[in-house]
């Protein structure tokens, strides 16, 4: 992979990581009245992969889904002002953190209802193949969906019909405080889809080089009309399951098992490698963190000077 390359991917995994970090950090004085559930941590699998789709090419997403619709290239203004509840969020402060859709950039979808996008992703993708299009759709999930049944069934269409979509699986190891080993008899999500006769990869998920390359051969399968592929990218979630803070209260996992996760940082391992290369110094990160700084001053700015929506407007956008 090229230096460019490398160092647009870290671009915009720190960008991600900086935008949930502030978010964290001011989430206390109430102006997010919705729950958060951060990727911190999570950043290469979104980037990685994000990084090779159009801007036509769809994308779905969860609960989870800050990092998703950021690396889809969504606009943060907006997405602040969403979480701030503002009619200029791009839900028009409707649908708060875990609802965010911008579908000019292409993020179709997100929602609490855990893998309820993943058929939302074939769908798309069938329209893609009845148009022969050579677009894609992704559907991010993660380890938890796959224990819910439209995940096979998805899969199983998905694959009869050799659909352009890729399910991809962020295994974190968790659903709420749960571990992967208490809640699946096998824990290589990764091989069900053998099953379906599906092209499938497990990734390391906290290398974004490795996401890329498995991505860009899963999207080439998808646009050449070879059907989809299941990448299981293994990961690792820094905070809680949602909200800001860290979870070792719980009593599922400790502060050293956390700080043990860490140590496997997508972004501090291209970092050091970029910085050992001397591909980047130390001040074009600074340069880097200071353009952060003043684009997320901007749209915290944009979202507390916006106006809440009208009680007037409530019966707008909805089915009924
Ligand atoms: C259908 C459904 N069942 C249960 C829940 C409650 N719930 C919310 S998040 C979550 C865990 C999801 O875990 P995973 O899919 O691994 O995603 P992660 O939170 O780790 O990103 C659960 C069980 C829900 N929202 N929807």
């Amino acid at each position: 992979m090229t230096s460019d390359t490398l160092k647009r991917l870290y671009a915009k995994m720190l960008r991600i990581r900086r935008i949930e970090e502030t978010i964290a950090d001011a989430y206390p004085e109430k102006h997010m009245r919705c729950p958060v559930h951060l990727s911190i941590g999570q950043e290469a699998v979104p980037v990685g992969l994000c990084d090779q789709l159009g801007v036509r090419d769809h994308i779905y997403s969860t609960h989870r889904c800050h990092a998703h619709y950021l690396a889809k290239e969504g606009r943060l203004p907006e997405m602040i002002a969403e979480l701030y509840g503002k009619v200029t969020g791009c839900c028009k402060g409707r649908g708060g953190s875990m609802h965010l859709v911008q579908a000019s950039t292409g993020m179709m979808g997100s929602s609490a209802i855990v893998a309820g996008t993943i058929p939302l992703a074939v769908g798309s993708a069938f329209a893609m193949a009845a148009e022969k299009s050579k677009l894609v759709s992704v559907a991010f999930f993660g380890d938890g969906a796959s224990e819910e049944g439209i995940f096979y069934e998805a899969l199983n269409f998905a694959s009869l019909r050799k659909l352009p979509v890729i399910f991809a699986c962020e295994n974190n190891q968790l659903a709420t405080y749960s571990p992967q080993s208490a809640r699946q008899a096998s824990t290589d999500i990764a091989k069900r889809a053998h099953a379906f006769d599906m092209a499938s990869a497990t990734v390391d998920g906290n290398d974004v080089e490795a996401v890329y390359r498995a991505s860009e051969e899963a999207i080439a399968r998808a646009r050449s009309g070879k059907g989809p592929t299941l990448l299981e990218f293994k990961t690792y979630r820094w905070r809680d399951h949602v909200g800001p803070t860290f979870d070792y209260h719980v009593g599922f996992r400790s502060k050293e098992d956390v700080e043990e996760g860490m140590k496997s940082c997508p972004i501090e391992s291209l970092e050091k490698k970029l910085l050992s290369t001397g591909a980047m110094t130390a001040a074009d990160k600074g340069r880097l963190e200071d353009e952060i700084k003043r684009e997320l001053a901007a749209a915290f700015k944009f979202a507390a000077d916006s106006p809440f929506p009208q009680t007037s407007e409530i019966f707008n956008d909805i089915y009924a």
